[in-house]
């Protein structure tokens, strides 16, 4: 076989980039093995803790090593300690999230359901399907934030979850995590954090998103987005271990107990170039990327607002813009990789790490000539 990658050249439409140097070293180092069996292969297991640990600095939980998953028996058995594991991306995050809030519900007596923004990512909607929970679907107001008056009308008793965006897909808005906290505990529901994408940027920013802020009990975060890791890498974290409890089944033939991961044989690749990644960028390397990258988007919303499209103005990386269709079809044969939202078709640019103010250029030059055509 001889196929080439995907060039990043002209990807605009993407939320993985080129993965950091170290980040793709370490993956190639861990490709053949598997932190799923941590009795076996005890290296990856010990990267997974130390993953877990530094993604729990980002999101604001103090996680001490030996309570992440690796050793998750101990863990239990002392319990209430933060605590997550490395997730093939987001949407196992967030099913996960949801199986948790299922689970914790069981005793109630009627269908669980999980109130989430109609901004939230599709992975709910596969979490809802598999899991036989409703989800009810609660609009966003003109700024592409949740209605929070929208959501207290929606929680009730069936409440398991209350779902906040903190960089949504299509946007890169962040709902009111504080205020969805307060609505969530009202009816003994669990808040769970999407900060799949956002989660490496938001760091740098002044928005109250994290544990530390608000009273989140799950997260998602990916290293294998912003967080330049190779793919796959994302994260789950939890408040408290009890609640990855929920999801631990037992292993009978394996050295560990039981497992809480909802797939078994897992990549220590993503994982071990989740931890380079973040040795190497966190903090500092990754308040740069941020700041370029939102200097980028910010620009890139000026000139095309200058040209006379309407642009959704960037709070994170992300610009969205109404592009008319033949135009956004000249782009595409150019080879321009460009995606659209799902409600008004828009053209979303996703300004991650490989997207350089001389693509933009680049790409505005094309603009401008297809266009005068
Ligand atoms: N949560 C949020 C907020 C997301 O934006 C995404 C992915 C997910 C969860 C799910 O993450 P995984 O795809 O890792 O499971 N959103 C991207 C999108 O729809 C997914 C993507 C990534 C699409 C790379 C294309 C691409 O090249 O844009």
């Amino acid at each position: 076989m001889r196929a080439e990658p995907q060039s990043f050249d002209r990807v605009l439409s993407s939320m993985c980039t080129e993965p950091h140097p170290a980040a793709r070293e370490a993956a190639e180092r861990f490709l053949a093995t598997n932190p799923g069996d941590p009795g076996t292969y005890q290296s990856a297991a010990a990267l997974e803790d130390r993953a877990v640990a530094m993604l729990g600095e980002i999101v604001g939980l103090e996680i001490d090593t030996a309570d992440a998953i690796g050793t998750g028996d101990d863990a239990r058995a002392r319990g209430g300690e933060p605590t997550g594991y490395v997730t093939s991306g987001g949407t196992e995050a967030n099913v996960q999230a949801v199986r948790i809030a299922r689970e914790r519900a069981a005793s109630a007596t009627g269908r669980p359901s999980v109130v989430v923004p109609e901004s939230a990512h599709f992975s709910f909607r596969k979490a809802a399907d598999l899991l036989q929970v409703d989800l009810e679907v609660v609009p966003t107001t003109a700024d592409h934030r949740v209605d929070l008056e929208a959501v207290r009308a929606a929680v009730d008793e069936d409440t398991a979850a209350v779902v906040g965006v903190a960089g949504s897909t299509e946007y890169g808005r962040v709902d009111p995590i504080p205020e969805l906290g307060e609505i969530a505990a009202s009816v003994d529901a669990l808040l769970h954090v999407d900060a799949a994408w956002g989660g490496f940027a938001l760091p740098f920013t002044d928005r109250e998103w994290h544990f530390g802020h608000a009273a989140v009990d799950t997260m998602a975060i990916d290293p294998h987005k912003m967080g330049q890791a190779a793919v796959p890498a994302g994260g789950l974290l939890v408040r408290s271990t009890d609640l990855l409890d929920e999801l631990a089944v037992d292993t009978p033939y394996l050295e560990s107990t039981s497992q809480a991961t909802l797939t078994g044989t897992r990549s220590g690749a993503g994982v071990a170039s989740a931890v380079a990644a973040m040795e190497e960028l966190w903090p500092d390397g990754y308040r740069d990327q941020y700041v370029r990258s939102q200097h980028n988007a910010e620009w890139l919303a000026d000139q095309l607002e200058v040209r006379g499209y309407e642009v959704v103005e960037p709070v994170l990386p992300l610009v969205a813009a109404s592009i008319p269709t033949p135009l956004f079809e000249s782009l595409r044969a150019e080879g321009w990789r460009l995606s659209r939202t799902g409600d008004d078709r828009r053209v979303r640019f996703v300004c991650m790490p490989h997207v350089t103010r001389e693509m933009l250029e680049s790409f505005l030059a094309d603009l401008d000539r297809l266009e005068s055509r």
